[in-house]
């Protein structure tokens, strides 16, 4: 499939190790994908699912300890340890590759090795990047097919010369936790994975180097690689803006991608567009603005919540070519179902764990980060630019997170540098997305905190190199916080299609077209400024949402310092001036 010198050393040399009984090469047929189809329902991989109903659809479990991202067994492995920072996992990458190498070794004896090659990005854009993976599951050959452009034409993408690929090696193993690594060697191109056949662990073009490898590319390349959805909303003029956001992970970057308007407004003609869910690849472009591609072709998205209601878009992306991962499946017609997809769940159906599920007995029947694996193209909002090898041009770039209190429904930075500071000091609950605790607040800059693949301080300082290339061109940065509740533990904010309503908003405070009140912490709307058209929600409740409680800010902001100190000398000056400037405003 390639005559790749590069290529063709590291992949013999990877056959070498793990010693495969057979060697198959993904060219991204139509053909060779439906043989291995097949063969994963033979081996009891995947189940196929109602062809009427759920044409192309597949159903797979994972093994009960292998349900999340395991943030406690990934590594950054740079030769210096420094340059993995205090937020990574570090090793030596002698030592983890000798360790993991013994591991490897005759790994795939009696299995078959498929080579994947893909593409992020779109074939033929300059902002594109390929890898190569070599896995012994099926499982991760099917999803690759759905999550990137996979096949022959990552090849021609790479040249015949080019040593600009990221080598990924995954092997099931034994999916024995005490031995799973997630390790990552950024100034290799390098991505080892064992023991693991969760999605974030093994589909190694995701977050392993769409992110990590990414990131550390992206500081040497003068680019980013961010957590961050794609959107594009069209006004009734036609003009579309364009917007990145960063939620943690379970935070809503799937749902606020594909979000459709409340009423009131796709009466006028407002209309959103997805380009991206969860990854955001972002350059300066010739005239001096950022630029966003997604790097993604589908979407790995938690399944549980998503309905006709709260997600159409995403629910209907998944009505056919889909992977479901540890969902419910429904028996009696052969489908599949989770919690909050609708008030009926199947009598006669079996629970993500493969046992026989009954739904009065109060235990979930899908994992709460059970997932589906949708192409983009499915989408009925997909954003007509998605193949743009150019990009679309970035107007906001919006954080947010998961706050009970302290954060307001929204604020503007200032500016850059305090936009950055904003970023940084990110916290969020947990979610059931990584192995671990569940709702205990955490900083999370960036929302990047498990996926940023060198120093966090040299990133923060990466961030403001970027904001001073941008200059007056540089987006403007928003803060939002949908999840404040009230004293029963109830989200106040309606959320979802209504978030809208803030974008528009951010989108007017873009064009010099809405006012906006100094705060403690950054500009706030006028709480006559947010469109409560159509909506259940007092003026008294929205003036609620946007309070900042200096109390609340004071104790933050005593947090952050203490992040703050983690960092030592590697912070950038700039962020504990922001701080200074914080605590300054809040003791006013
Ligand atoms: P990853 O794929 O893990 O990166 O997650 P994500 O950021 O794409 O999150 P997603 O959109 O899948 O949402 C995760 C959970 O948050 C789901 O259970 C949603 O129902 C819920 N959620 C999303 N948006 C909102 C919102 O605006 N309000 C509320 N209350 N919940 C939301
Ligand atoms: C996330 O956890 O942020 C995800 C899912 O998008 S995973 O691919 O598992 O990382
Ligand atoms: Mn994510």
């Amino acid at each position: 499939m390639t005559n790749n010198k590069n290529v063709l050393n590291w992949v013999e040399e990877m056959v070498a190790l793990c010693k495969p009984d057979k060697v198959v090469w993904i060219d991204g047929s139509e053909k060779q994908l439906d043989e291995i189809r097949n063969l994963s329902i033979s081996t009891g991989e995947m189940e196929k699912l109602n062809e009427e109903k759920l044409p192309g659809c597949y159903l797979h479990r994972t093994a009960e300890n292998d349900v999340a991202r395991v943030e406690h067994r990934t590594f950054i492995c740079t030769r210096d340890e420094k340059d993995a920072g205090p937020t990574n996992n570090w090793e030596d990458p002698k030592v983890m590759y000798e360790k993991l190498g013994k591991m490897f070794d005759g790994v795939m004896k009696g299995r078959t090795m498929y080579v994947i090659p893909y593409c992020m990005g779109p074939i033929g854009s300059k902002l594109s990047k390929v890898g190569v993976e070599l896995t012994d599951s099926t499982y991760v050959v099917l999803n690759m097919a759905i999550m990137t452009r996979m096949g022959q034409a990552a090849f021609e993408q790479l040249g015949e010369t080019s040593n600009d690929f990221v080598r990924g090696l995954h092997s099931k193993a034994d999916i024995d936790e005490e031995n799973r690594y997630i390790c990552h060697f950024p100034e290799d191109n390098t991505i080892w994975s064992i023991n693991s056949g969760y999605g974030g662990n093994v589909l190694l073009g995701k977050k392993c180097f769409a992110l990590r490898i990414a990131s550390f590319q992206g500081k040497n390349e003068g680019w980013m690689a961010e957590h961050m959805l794609i959107l594009g909303i069209e006004n009734p003029q036609g003009e579309v803006k364009y917007v990145t956001a960063a939620f943690p992970s379970a935070c809503g970057k799937t749902n606020l991608a594909m979000l459709i308007p409340p009423e009131v407004y796709t009466e006028k003609g407002y209309k959103v567009w997805t380009v991206g869910d969860d990854i955001a690849w972002l350059r300066i472009g010739d005239d001096g603005r950022l630029w966003a591609i997604n790097p993604e072709a589908g979407f790995f998205g938690v399944a549980p919540g998503t309905n006709m209601k709260s997600n159409p878009n995403a629910l209907k992306s998944t009505m056919q070519g889909t992977i479901f991962t540890n969902v419910v499946h429904n028996l009696d017609d052969n489908t599949v179902w989770w919690e909050g997809l609708d008030k009926n769940p199947p009598k006669n159906a079996v629970d993500w764990k493969g046992n026989k599920w009954d739904p009065e007995s109060g235990v979930k029947g899908a994992h709460p980060n059970s997932r589906f694996t949708a192409p983009a193209k499915n989408c009925p909002c997909v954003s007509p630019e998605f193949d743009n090898p150019k990009g679309v041009p970035i107007s906001a770039i919006v954080f947010g997170g998961r706050r009970a209190k302290t954060a307001p429904l929204v604020y503007q930075a200032r500016d850059w540098q305090n936009g950055v500071f904003v970023g940084s000091i990110m916290a969020s609950e947990t979610t059931a997305a990584a192995t671990g605790a569940v709702g205990v607040v955490r900083r999370d800059p960036m929302a990047m905190l498990p996926f940023c693949g060198y120093h966090m301080g040299d990133y923060w300082k990466h961030w403001l190199e970027m904001g001073k290339k941008l200059g007056d061109k540089a987006p403007k940065i928003f803060n939002v916080n949908w999840f404040r509740t009230d004293d029963e533990g109830h989200f106040i904010w309606p959320g979802f299609g209504d978030n809208m309503r803030v974008l528009e908003w951010i989108i007017n405070r873009c064009e010099g077209k809405a006012d906006a009140v100094e705060t403690p912490i950054g500009y706030e709307p006028k709480a006559e400024d947010i469109n409560l058209e159509g909506l259940d929600l007092s003026l008294d409740t929205l003036k609620g949402l946007l309070n900042v409680d200096k109390d609340l800010w004071k104790e933050e902001a005593k947090g952050i310092r203490e992040f703050y100190g983690k960092f030592g000398d590697r912070l950038p000056t700039e962020m504990m001036d922001e701080l200074n400037k914080l605590e300054a405003n809040l003791n006013k």
